[in-house]
């Protein structure tokens, strides 16, 4: 058994529900008349839904009770879910399937660590969930990135030490947490600028399983 793991995010990195996200924060932001733009949608990347939430109304001037809060979570999910129906084994981003048979051939363990409470149900209308040895998703984690609780857990799951982990991020808050957990970094898409990274790509149609193998050298 290889004792590497990857560590792979979901949202934004092999799947664009980040933009799901954004569409769904939007209409509920929309008809609380709060303002939402895609810079503050950036500072959501990675994080729970409720300190989400928590971002967004720092820009209302109406204050919520917490059961109001609970609500506009829940408004926000719905909508949220109903763009996840039209999720297929299409919507699974380029290049994933090939990095995720390549990284088998190498016989890496892979993993996916994610914040969100709907990945399971994501990971199965992808079809994505029969190529991972491990899964950990939001409702098994106290802690949001920059915490590594997802990440360690992932590790802890496949039975591999964290110093040979690598996870892959779309969120500069995902690699934060990779780095407080040891773990080794690579940013894509929104983390592809992450000074933190070990690595960086536009997207992961640019990543080649041997691109991790080099990441693991240069950690020796
Ligand atoms: P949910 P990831 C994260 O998923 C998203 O990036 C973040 O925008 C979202 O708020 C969080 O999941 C919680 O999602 O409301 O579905 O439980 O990027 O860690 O895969
Ligand atoms: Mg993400």
């Amino acid at each position: 058994m290889n004792r590497r793991a990857v560590i792979f995010d979901l949202d934004g990195v092999l799947v664009s529900t980040d933009e799901f996200h954004y569409r769904a924060w939007k209409q509920m932001a929309s008809e609380e008349n709060i303002p939402f733009s895609r810079s503050v949608n950036e500072k959501l990347r990675g994080i729970s839904r409720m300190e989400s939430l928590e971002i967004i109304l720092k820009n209302s001037s109406k204050k919520y009770s917490p059961s109001q809060k609970a609500d506009l979570a829940e408004r926000k999910n719905c909508y949220y879910k109903k763009l996840l129906e039209g999720l297929s084994p299409e919507s699974v981003l380029p290049g994933v399937l090939d990095l995720l048979d390549g990284l088998k051939q190498q016989r890496f363990q892979i993993a996916v660590g994610s914040s969100s409470k709907n990945a399971p149900y994501i990971l199965q209308k992808t079809g994505l969930d029969r190529f991972f040895d491990a899964a950990v998703d939001g409702s098994e984690i106290r802690k949001s990135k920059p915490d590594p609780e997802v990440f360690l857990l992932a590790a802890k799951k496949l039975g591999v030490p964290p110093g040979s982990c690598v996870v892959v991020e779309d969120a500069p808050a995902g690699i934060l947490a990779a780095k407080a957990g040891g773990m080794a970094a690579v940013g894509i898409g929104s983390a592809s600028s992450c000074a933190l990274a070990d690595w960086t790509a536009k997207s992961l149609q640019e990543a080649k399983a041997s691109d991790f193998i080099g990441i693991f050298q240069s950690l020796r």
